[in-house]
């Protein structure tokens, strides 16, 4: 493959075919959150290469050109915002929204300074057309694992709605201040805590609703707290489930703050909608599944993947692996080699399927 660094800092891999024209897409990102597994990511992107090894090996070459992404920035680790590179590659960023700094301080710019690479150079990834997005992905939960499959087809990708949280109370002396007098930020920020997964609980099934950090100020033992700062991550099956769920969420702290006489801030830090899966690339998905011994079997994605930023450029088809206990975003994230074995000969049976597609 010729391999660059795209303007947004993507890592390209380009396999031509036989002719030019729009190529297929396959990919996922090189980042993770913090001590996480080492499959969330990566495993899709090598296995994007493998398909490319074994068409290389055979000396074969599809219609169409492949493409193999190693996304730069999926989980938001770093910076107060998520997917900034696949959204800069489906031409959806809004450059507006990158004046962003790291827990450091430093700006986005100066980080992307540091690599050779601008803000205003992220506009210039957007991508041309593209054939189609394919992604395979651990499935990061348990239900491949509880039917005994090594592999499923991805129908969809659950909404998100994702805010940062600031409760403004008043600091004060632990040993002087009376519990009638305290507006005691972080107890306040529990019972909204508490208030968020009581609502989650509440709902159905696929309703999740997660406080995954928090801050306090000023963090000392002897100090009633002044302030605190978390971020709640909301999700669902539909769009309409998550605003539902959210609206109650954000209500319940509103409640919450007047009760306990605290400021209460809530900012939006990322609107994902959900977004299906391509039905067409699902039936050859299916296909290939099938070929390769598997029973085919659909189930929908809880975790957000660039397949869902991608999904504005091109039709998307997500391919999931078992992954024992479901586990990820945690070091005893596991695959099998026999299911990765598995995961490739499907991605190779569903580019042949698709081959046969766009030669009709
Ligand atoms: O948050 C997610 O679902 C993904 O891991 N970025
Ligand atoms: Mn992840
Ligand atoms: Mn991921």
């Amino acid at each position: 493959m010729s391999v660059r660094v795209d303007p947004a800092g993507n890592l390209v891999g380009r396999y031509e075919g036989e002719r030019d024209g729009p190529p297929l897409l396959i990919g996922s990102h090189l980042d993770s959150v913090r001590d996480a597994g080492r499959y969330d990511g990566p495993l899709g992107i090598m296995l994007g290469v493998e398909c490319v090894a074994a068409l290389h090996a055979e000396e074969r070459r599809m219609s169409f050109p492949i493409e193999v992404y190693a996304f730069g920035d999926e989980e938001g680790s770093r910076f107060p915002a998520a997917m900034l590179t696949s959204r800069a590659v489906a031409g959806t960023l809004d450059p507006a929204t990158l004046d962003l700094r790291d827990a450091a301080g430093i700006s986005l710019e100066d980080a992307l300074a540091l690599n050779g690479l601008s803000v205003s150079g992220f506009a210039s990834a957007r991508h041309g057309a593209a054939l189609a997005y394919l992604e395979a992905h651990i499935e990061q939960g348990p239900v491949l694992e509880a039917e005994a499959l090594g592999v499923g087809t991805v129908t969809g990708i659950a909404a998100q709605l994702r805010y940062a949280i600031t409760v403004t109370g008043r600091a004060g002396h632990a040993g002087t201040t009376s519990m009638a007098l305290r507006r005691d930020a972080l107890s306040a920020a529990a019972a909204m805590i508490s208030k968020a997964e009581e609502v989650a609980r509440a709902g159905d099934a696929d309703l999740v609703a997660t406080v995954g950090s928090i801050e306090v100020y000023p963090g000392a033992a002897n100090v009633v707290p002044g302030e605190v700062r978390f971020t709640l991550d909301v999700r669902a099956a539909s769009d309409a489930g998550r605003d539902a769920a959210a609206l109650t969420i954000r209500s319940g702290f509103e409640a919450i703050a007047r009760e306990r006489g605290v400021r209460y801030i809530c900012r939006l830090l990322q609107d994902l909608p959900a977004s299906p899966c391509d039905p067409a690339l699902m039936a050859l998905m299916d296909a290939a599944i099938d070929d390769a011994g598997v029973s085919p079997f659909r189930l929908v994605s809880g975790a957000g993947h660039d397949a869902m930023i991608l999904a504005s450029l091109c039709p998307t088809a997500m391919l999931f692996i078992r992954c024992e206990g479901g586990i990820s975003h945690n070091p005893a994230e596991r695959v099998s080699a026999n299911d990765c074995e598995i995961a490739l000969r499907v991605m190779r049976g569903f580019i042949d399927k698709l081959g046969a597609t766009v030669r009709d």
